[in-house]
């Protein structure tokens, strides 16, 4: 019989309450500003369905360059695997945060300006080689926090259980929509 799958702290449904879900964070989510935060809402949202314990923060690539390298530098130490970071205008965020660390970034485009966030996308997207930043699309937090997941489940058998399991549920909600058309 197959070994049983054994349980790796960290995942998130270990933890039986708020605080302690909070105290372990795998996930840091940050920002170039407070004004990015409604954008970010939606895949805070998807963490939180997925349990994955995270941390937020603010770190502007312009008016913090310090300390937005200062918490760079330090999440892997402090036990975060992926962190997703959302910028607008010249975002600069994403790209300088991946620069000071091995762990994976996400940057989310954040459409702030006029430019209706095309300047954000192209600000994180066309990273120099040896400096990857994934980047989805414009004010697209969902799928930011859903490629964190992915990410996790990568070594945490829970979460791609779990990942499984909301692409199925996905497929199935669409299938039922496509019936009802023919009803
Ligand atoms: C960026 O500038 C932030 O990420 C935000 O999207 C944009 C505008 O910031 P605020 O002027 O609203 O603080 O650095």
């Amino acid at each position: 019989s197959p070994e049983p799958v054994p349980k790796i702290v960290g995942a998130g449904d270990q933890f039986e309450n708020r605080a302690e879900l909070e105290s372990k964070p795998l996930v840091l989510v940050t920002m170039g500003s407070d004004s990015d935060l409604p954008v970010l809402k939606a895949g805070l949202d998807i963490l939180r369905e997925f349990n994955v314990p995270y941390t937020l923060d603010i770190t502007s690539a312009h008016r913090t360059p310090k300390y937005m390298m200062k918490v760079a530098d330090e999440a892997a130490g402090k036990g975060i695997k992926v962190i997703i970071a959302a910028a607008g205008g010249a975002a600069h965020l994403p790209g300088m945060i991946s620069s000071e660390t091995p762990l994976p970034v996400i940057g989310v485009p954040v459409k702030a300006t006029h430019l209706d966030g095309l300047d954000s996308l192209l600000s994180i997207v066309q990273m120099p080689r040896g400096v990857p930043t994934a980047t989805v699309g414009i004010n697209n937090s969902t799928n930011a926090a859903l490629l964190a997941v992915r990410i996790l489940g990568a070594y945490v058998p829970e979460y791609q259980q779990a990942m499984k399991q909301y692409q199925l549920e996905m497929e199935e909600a669409v299938i039922v929509k496509g019936t009802k058309l023919r009803e």
